[in-house]
């Protein structure tokens, strides 16, 4: 086995990465938490007060990336060449809940804040895809309980999903790259600290909360930093 084939990757990606895809991101000047609050949308709390308020704002982010007209840019298709081409593993751990990695082609993507285009019940577990509205009326397609439907979305101080499998991963991985997040939001925003073995960069419009963290940066829109950045790890490594 070659050398490079012992050596796995782990990107972290987020709402930078989808916003040349025409995806709003969060904390820019215009963004998401510019023109709604966390408390009213995106916590438990929100959902259980008005659960018609946290279904709109997220029913009309759902039917935008379902339109058929949000689509991956030059970033997620270098991601998905890098896993195509690079011998040892490549896991993507998105924060985003878009399905634009996915588009872009690659495989071994895991959502750690849930999908935008899948549902769950809270009444029997089932999580189903989704592409259309969501009411808090709703009949479960398979308990066919009434009012227990929710987006599989990971709020804030809910769990993240896939802990274990992204530590593992980060603990054992020689190159850790972080594209498009202002490493505001935890425990994403550890992640650098924990890939002990890893090589460190940072692909990003401007310097993230955890800037100093990285060994090395890279900055200006992800469709040329990521795609310089996977044409150099193919070509010669890091
Ligand atoms: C949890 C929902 C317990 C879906 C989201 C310490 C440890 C652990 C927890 C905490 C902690 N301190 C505080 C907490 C609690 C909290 C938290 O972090 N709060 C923050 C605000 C302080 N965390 C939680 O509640 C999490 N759960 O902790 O459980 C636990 C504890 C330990 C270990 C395990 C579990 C749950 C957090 C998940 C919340 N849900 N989303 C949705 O509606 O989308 S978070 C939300 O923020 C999105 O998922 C988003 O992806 C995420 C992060 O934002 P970014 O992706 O970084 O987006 P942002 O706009 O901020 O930045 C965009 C960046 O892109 C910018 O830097 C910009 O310059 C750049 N950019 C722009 N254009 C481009 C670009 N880059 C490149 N090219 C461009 N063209």
């Amino acid at each position: 086995m070659t050398a490079r084939a012992k050596q796995n990757i782990v990107v972290l990606t987020g709402a930078g990465i989808s916003k040349e895809s025409g995806l709003d991101t969060f904390r820019d000047a215009d963004g998401i938490w510019s023109k709604v609050r966390i408390e009213d949308v995106a916590t438990p709390e929100a959902f259980a007060r008005d659960p018609v308020a946290v279904h709109e704002f997220y029913n009309a982010r759902r039917a935008s990336l379902a339109s058929g007209e949000v689509h991956p840019n030059a970033a997620h298709i270098a991601l998905a060449k890098l896993e195509a081409e690079w011998p040892g593993d490549v896991l993507i751990v998105t924060q985003n809940i878009d399905n634009l990695h996915e588009q872009g082609g690659s495989r071994n993507v895991l959502h750690m804040h849930g999908e935008l285009l899948k549902i769950e019940c809270q009444i029997c577990g089932e999580i189903s895809n989704w592409l259309d509205d969501l009411s808090a009326t709703m009949a479960c397609g398979h308990c066919q309980a009434r009012g227990g439907l929710r987006p599989h979305v990971v709020w804030f101080g809910e769990m993240p999903l896939g802990m274990d499998r992204i530590y593992a991963a980060l603990d054992g991985c020689r190159l850790f790259l972080s594209i498009g997040t202002s490493g505001n939001v935890y425990p994403a925003a550890g992640f650098v600290a924990r890939a002990g073995k890893a090589h460190t960069a940072e692909l990003n419009l401007e310097p993230s909360e955890g800037a100093t963290f990285f060994v090395e940066s890279c900055y200006g829109p992800a469709t040329k930093v990521v795609t310089a950045y996977v044409e150099k790890v193919l070509a010669k490594g890091w």
